[in-house]
């Protein structure tokens, strides 16, 4: 409950949080690796985190599993190897929040040692030991939800009514939770934009935030340079800038409690804009 209590007071969520996406893996699908700790100095992952920092990320998402579509799970060792000298690296130089992007429970627990202040999963836990390594950690935890596992799921993604049954499965796993002995305070939503969803299902979840925010719980939004805005706009992944901002923008003025970008400083510009045309019109 202290670790909690850590945590919100410096956010607050009186206005929606920048998370900043670090991924130390070398598949990544949004940055081809770039920050791969094998082989670049951990020096560049650093002053990229300051980049991001400056530019007003409050929070850094540390990721050593792609989840990207395809991609197969990796050993525990080899992620630890890659997400342990970041968060020590990190956590020794900024005094912003430390994002695990894990579904491995002994990342969460090495990672909570190590100074990491949330547990990003797209798993939701659902891990073997997850749920009770989360616990232990008492860090508040991002439920994700994704339809199949990374290998297979953009291979026919199919539902009934996509906002139903994502909140639906979200909120049984938030029950799952609760039993485990979480405060409802420790968890935040978040819809997983393009895991296991075509285009017409994120438009539907997207425009329906609303439908998530009713539960009262914080709502992560990450759309970030994904192919949903690629099949809007017609443009591959590196000009995805200005569709990934605006996005963000309009997630960030519909509630989101934080959105998990990948570029931050464009992220801010359109955030204000947006926050500072529109207050009031709705
Ligand atoms: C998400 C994530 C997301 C949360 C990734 C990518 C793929 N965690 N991790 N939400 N996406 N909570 O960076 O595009 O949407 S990995």
């Amino acid at each position: 409950m202290t670790r909690v209590a850590r945590l919100w007071p410096d956010l607050g969520f009186s206005t929606p949080q920048i998370m900043a996406v670090l991924n130390v893996t070398p598949d990544s699908f949004s940055d081809g690796g770039l920050l791969y700790g094998d082989h670049v100095p951990l020096q560049t992952v650093i002053d990229h985190a300051a980049s991001c920092i400056d530019a007003g990320a409050t929070l850094l998402d540390i990721g050593g599993e792609s989840t990207r579509p395809g991609a197969l799970p990796v050993s525990v060792d080899t992620e630890l190897e890659r997400v342990i000298p970041v968060i020590d690296a990190l956590a020794a130089r900024f005094d912003v929040v430390l994002s695990i992007d894990t579904s491995t429970p002994q990342v969460m627990l090495e990672a909570a040692r190590r100074g990491a202040r949330l547990i990003n999963d797209v798993r939701a836990l659902t891990r073997e030991g997850a749920l009770e390594a989360a616990y232990a950690t008492g860090l508040p935890v991002c439920l994700m939800h994704m339809q199949g596992s990374p290998e297979t799921m953009q291979n026919n993604p199919v539902y009934q009514d996509p906002v139903d049954e994502v909140l639906d499965w979200l909120m049984a796993r938030v029950e799952v939770c609760i039993n485990q002995g979480f405060d409802r305070q420790q968890l935040l939503l978040d819809p997983g934009f393009g895991f296991g969803k075509t285009l017409a299902h994120n438009v539907a979840l997207f425009r329906n935030l609303r439908r998530f925010l009713e539960t009262g719980l914080p709502v992560m939004v990450g759309v970030s340079r994904k192919s949903m805005l690629g099949d809007i706009t017609g443009r591959p992944i590196e000009q995805r800038v200005t569709a990934s901002a605006t996005a963000a923008a309009i997630a960030a003025q519909s509630g989101a409690a934080i959105v998990r970008v990948h570029d931050v400083a464009e992220t801010r510009d359109a955030m204000m804009v947006m926050q500072t045309l529109m207050q009031g019109t709705q």
